[in-house]
């Protein structure tokens, strides 16, 4: 078996469904990055611009490094409703796989090692300094599409990446799986905030999944009712892609976090919800409460219910953080305008100064 062959083989030993090799050097959309950085695309993503030279050049990030062993891990299952309403990502419902991924890159270079292959083994999931997507396609793990996401005949768009630099050269994986978009433009045509401007190229401060998760402060009014019921994430233009059509049922993979299995939205306006304690181990601990919290309220003026309405209520007389606050207001604004009690406590706010935007928090 040739040193490449042996190297996949070890990496789907270790559960990942998909694997190829990509040379380290500047990725087939090195110059597409810089451009969609330069557009604006990336606004409010700093850690992208910062290191947009190393993104485009991962041969900085690891100067001994000499090819990217990348891996794939699919998460297809069931779409994920909160009781009482309100989604969120598929990839979210579960174990956060950024130590799923983590863990197993660590042992495959573990395993490579011991195998003797030259290291450097610098481990990346999702965080690193790397234009996965692309350096994954040159490795054969799927194709570039319409929603920017990577897609893969078995998984569809349902697969995460990961990938470890190594300090040996491998030849590079042929081609990748035949595929493309065709003439289909269903996700285009379902982006409820019209944030796939163009084919491939996502605008990330119009995508719900920017706004939910990455995005600090007030969402911006006129997005707010285009979230509908997303609450963390948003899978729209995963949904409709065809390509996943027929991908495995892989909820066991991740399984459900017990506050994801129970928790409604109404919990997560809690003003003492410890985040880190209660989503342990979930990627959802990243908006913190206070985005956890806003999110919620915005959802809530979006699918109106009783206990919704009382909680934002109360969110909108106590909640220590103006943002929540504020979002309540809106919440209960588009949601509950009627109701009773409702006007005169957004009239109390309003003196407060309460039911205007803020993003000082
Ligand atoms: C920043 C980021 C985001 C941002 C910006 C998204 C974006 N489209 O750039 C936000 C927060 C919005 C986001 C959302 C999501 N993300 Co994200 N994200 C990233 C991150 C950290 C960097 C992406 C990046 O560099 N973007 C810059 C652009 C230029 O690069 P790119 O989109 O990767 O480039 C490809 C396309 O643009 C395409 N392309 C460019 N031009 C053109 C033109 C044509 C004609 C075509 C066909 C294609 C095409 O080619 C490139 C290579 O494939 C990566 C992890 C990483 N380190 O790479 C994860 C990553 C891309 N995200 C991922 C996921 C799962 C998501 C969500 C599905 C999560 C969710 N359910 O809420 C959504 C999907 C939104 C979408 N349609 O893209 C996965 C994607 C897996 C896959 N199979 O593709 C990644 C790889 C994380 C991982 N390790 O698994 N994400
Ligand atoms: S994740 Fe949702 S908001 Fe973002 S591009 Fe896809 S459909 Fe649009
Ligand atoms: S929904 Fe259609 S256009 Fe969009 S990525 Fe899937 S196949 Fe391509």
């Amino acid at each position: 078996m040739d040193r490449r062959a042996q190297a996949l083989e070890i990496a789907r030993e270790l559960g990942f469904d998909l694997a190829g090799v990509a040379p380290l050097e500047p990725p087939p959309d090195a110059e597409r990055f810089r451009a969609w950085l330069a557009a604006g695309h990336g606004e409010g993503m700093p850690w992208l611009t910062d290191q947009a030279d190393r993104i485009a050049d991962p041969r900085r990030v690891v100067p001994e490094g000499r090819s990217v062993l990348v891996v794939g891990a699919g998460h297809s299952r069931a779409a994920v409703e909160l009781a009482g309403g309100g989604r969120i990502a598929r990839y979210a419902a579960g174990r956060d796989y950024h130590n799923w991924m983590s863990k197993r890159l660590r042992k495959l270079a573990r395993r490579l090692d011991q195998a003797g292959f030259a290291g450097p083994w610098r481990a990346i999931a999702d965080a690193g300094p790397l234009l996965e997507r692309s350096h994954a396609a040159r490795a054969g793990l799927g194709f570039a599409s319409k929603a920017a996401n990577l897609l893969h005949p078995r998984f569809g768009p349902w697969f995460f990446l990961g990938e470890l630099i190594l300090g040996e050269e491998l030849e590079p994986t042929e081609e990748p799986p035949p595929g493309s978009c065709g003439t289909c433009t269903a996700c285009l045509d379902v982006c409820p905030t019209d944030a796939i401007r163009a084919p491939g190229v996502v605008h990330a401060p119009d995508c719900i999944s920017y706004l939910t998760i990455e995005h600090r402060g007030a969402i911006p009014h006129e997005l707010r009712e285009r979230m509908g019921e997303w609450a963390f994430g948003c899978d729209l233009c995963s949904e409709v892609c065809p390509w996943g059509d027929k991908a495995p049922d892989l909820a066991a993979r991740f399984g459900t976090h017990e506050r994801v299995a129970e928790g409604d939205l109404v919990s997560w306006l809690a003003p003492d919800l410890d985040v880190p304690g209660a989503f342990n181990g979930s990627p959802l601990q990243r908006p913190k409460r206070e985005g956890l919290a806003r999110n919620a309220a915005i959802v809530l003026g979006n699918r109106p219910s009783d206990a919704g309405r009382v909680a934002l209520l109360r969110v909108l007389r106590d909640d220590p953080s103006p943002v929540v606050r504020e979002a309540a207001a809106w919440g209960l604004e588009r949601g509950h305008r009627e109701d009773a009690g409702v006007p005169a406590a957004l009239d109390a706010a309003r003196r407060r100064g309460d039911a205007t935007p803020r993003s000082d928090s």
